[in-house]
Order: C-alpha cells, then structure tokens, then sequence
C-alpha cells in the first residue's frame, strides 16, 4: 500500500475532526493510499505532544516551517486560525507539499487568489474541508438535481443559526475564541458559518451574480483573551443576504450566533419546477424529498431516510437502516481525496473552487458596509 505522510499544522477542534477521518478512512473505503499520521505541529510543545499521544501521530514540531523542510511530509493539513492560512499554504506548495486547508480558504478574496497561482503553479494537490458537501443526505442531494429532477430551480433558501456568543462575557482572540477576532478570522458568521452554505449552494446550484446583504455586531466591546483589552469587535454577528444566482432562481441566506435554542442548526431548501429538497444538518441523515409527479391521492413530502448502499458512500458504512453522523462527513473527504491521488482527478472543492465561496463572502460583507447591491 502506498503512504500519504501527513504534518498537521493546529490542534484544535479541526485538528480532532481531520485526525479521526485520517485514521478511519482506510477502515472503511479501499484505496491505495493510506494515511500516516508523521508531525503534528504547534506553537506549544506539551500540548502537541499530548495530541500526538492521543491520536498517534509520530513526532511533534513547534515550528510549521520545519515541518515544510521535512522529506517525510508528503502533506500539510491546515487547521490554524485562518490568518494564517495564506502563508502557510502558499509556502507548503513551494516546497512542493500537498495542502489541506481547513475552510474558509483564506480573510479574503486577494489573498486567496494569491493561494491559487501559488498552488497552481507547483502543481500541487489540494483540497479545501468544505465537509457538509460529504453528508450523503446533501451529496444526493446533488444527485436528484444533476439527474434532472427538479427541473428549473426557482428558490434556494439556507440557514445556519448558532448561539455561542450571546453573553458579552465571552473574549474575543485565544485558542478557544478567536473566530470573534476579526484579525485573526477575517469575519464573523459570513466567513464561518455562511461560507458553508454558500459553498453548497455553489455546487447544487451554481452561480451567484450579484447580493444585497445587512450585517450586524450585536456586542460592540470584548475582552480579548489573551491581552486581557477591551477592544472593539469587528466581526459580523449576523448577516442576512439574498441573492440571484446566474440560473435564474433567488437565493435567501441567513445565518447569526444568537439565535438562542440553536446550536449549529444548518437548514437548505430548493425548490424547483417539478420537486423540492429540505435538509437539516440536525436531522442529518434525513433528506425530505416532494416530487409533484407523483401520483396525486398520494403525493407529499417524502422523508427519505439515507443508509441504503444505493445512496452516496453508505455503501460503506454498516448495513441498511443504521445511521452515520457529523465525523463521517471528514472521513468522506479524507476517502476522496486519497482516491483522487489514484485517479489524478481534483478532489473538490479545489483552492480555484473556494475561492469562488471567498468572492461571495467578500460582496456580500461589501453590500452590508455599503448599503449596496454588489455583482460577485
Ligand atoms: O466550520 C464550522 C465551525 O467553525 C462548523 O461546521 C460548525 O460551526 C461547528 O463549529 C463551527
């Protein structure tokens, strides 16, 4: 079997997610690669020890440049604060490593297209953790339209409401917190949460040509967590954005973190000439399903119930019936881009890819501050 030597730069919640889906991946899916999990590296060397212990990564670096000079890095996994996505990525493709970056692609649309020329121009594999893409429910999704069966697409609709960050108690910057810190995140809920949705609605249904969007802060002040300042928050609380895509349909987006009851409550909904789609990342393996050409006495919503091994990759997973859940959606990814290195196909979304999702979150936080409608 061949090895894929993986460096992981970051530790955190993402750093859990993709080191579960390295390990799983070959357990599951046949491939010719297999993951090796070689360095974990972070600025604190007991912690990234404590990692690699947990999840069996062989060795620990303290600097993400000695992990680039390392022959036995084959890729490097990003899952820094988003800051720091851009140097790292575009140094790790001139030293000719495979890059992973965890999502958003980068603060912004410039520097993003700074990381595609870099990455193009090695010629290195890359991929972008855009992982609810790899929800089966969300990848048939995909399917029943590309067959055809919604016919025209008039509305798509997509939600993802939090509320973490209601109380003005919590800082802004750190380990824990630093997606309130514009420095360090770019935004706020546009870069983090509506980024998702819109790289959905990119792949289900293609193109945005212009948006009309408002944001809000609702907490003007924080406490940064590690100065110890009050300093002003400059993220986006919330944002609310609608949209025409290039097909002709409407789009509505929303998405905040005080929406209270709401922990990480993703919804979409298309609907189209012929049948419409509802998912609910709380319901993850349910895709509700209305075909109007059905036979009328007993026409409705369907809840189609995704863990059959017809349906996207459960033909992996356990046997009819038996559900997965948010990890297998990273395991999904990890499967798929070890594949594309056999295949030499991209493993979407591709940095070029991503960077359409930045162009969209760059005219929508643009519409906001300027009361304005913007073209993408
Ligand atoms: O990427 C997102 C995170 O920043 C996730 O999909 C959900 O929201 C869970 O945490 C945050």
């Amino acid at each position: 079997m061949k090895t894929l030597n993986i460096g992981m730069v970051g530790y955190g919640f993402m750093g859990r997610t993709h080191s579960n889906g390295y390990s799983q991946a070959n357990h599951f899916f046949d491939l010719e690669y297999k993951p090796v999990l070689k360095a974990v590296c972070a600025r604190n060397k007991d912690k990234a020890q404590a990692f690699a212990d947990q999840w069996g990564y062989e060795s620990v670096e303290t600097d993400w440049k000695e992990l680039l000079k390392r022959d036995d890095i084959d890729a490097i996994d990003i899952c820094t604060p988003n800051n720091l996505h851009a140097e790292i990525a575009i140094a790790a493709a001139e030293a000719g490593k495979m890059v992973l970056c965890e999502k958003p692609l980068s603060m912004d649309t410039a520097e993003g297209i700074k990381m595609c020329e870099a990455i193009e121009k090695a010629g290195v594999k890359n991929t972008v953790w855009y992982n609810y893409r790899r929800v089966p429910a969300v990848t048939l999704a995909k399917q029943l339209i590309d067959e055809g069966r919604l016919g025209k697409i008039y509305h798509y609709r997509a939600n993802f409401l939090q509320d973490w960050t209601i109380s003005e108690d919590v800082p802004q910057g750190g380990a824990a917190t630093w997606r309130l810190d514009a420095d360090a995140a770019g935004s706020g809920v546009t870069g983090d949460l509506l980024a998702h949705c819109i790289d959905t609605a990119l792949w289900l249904n293609g193109e945005i040509s212009d948006v009309s969007a408002v944001t809000e802060t609702f907490v003007k002040q924080r406490t940064h967590a590690e100065t110890g300042e009050k300093k002003e928050v400059k993220i986006d609380d919330a944002c609310a954005f609608h949209c025409h895509f290039k097909n002709g349909s409407l789009g509505l987006f929303e998405s905040t973190r005080y929406a209270r009851g709401h922990k990480a409550l993703y919804t979409l909904e298309i609907n189209g000439q012929n049948a419409s789609i509802r998912w609910d990342l709380h319901d993850l393996h349910r895709l509700e399903y209305f075909d109007h050409g059905d036979d009328s006495i007993v026409r409705g919503w369907r809840s189609v119930h995704i863990s059959d091994g017809d349906q996207p990759y459960m033909g992996n997973w356990w046997v009819p019936g038996l559900n997965i859940g948010y990890e297998h959606t990273f395991i999904h990814q990890v499967a798929d881009f070890l594949k594309s290195l056999e295949t030499g196909e991209p493993c979407e979304p591709t940095f070029r890819t991503a960077l359409e999702t930045q162009k969209v979150c760059d005219a929508v936080l643009s519409s906001a501050q300027e009361r304005a409608w913007k073209n993408v």
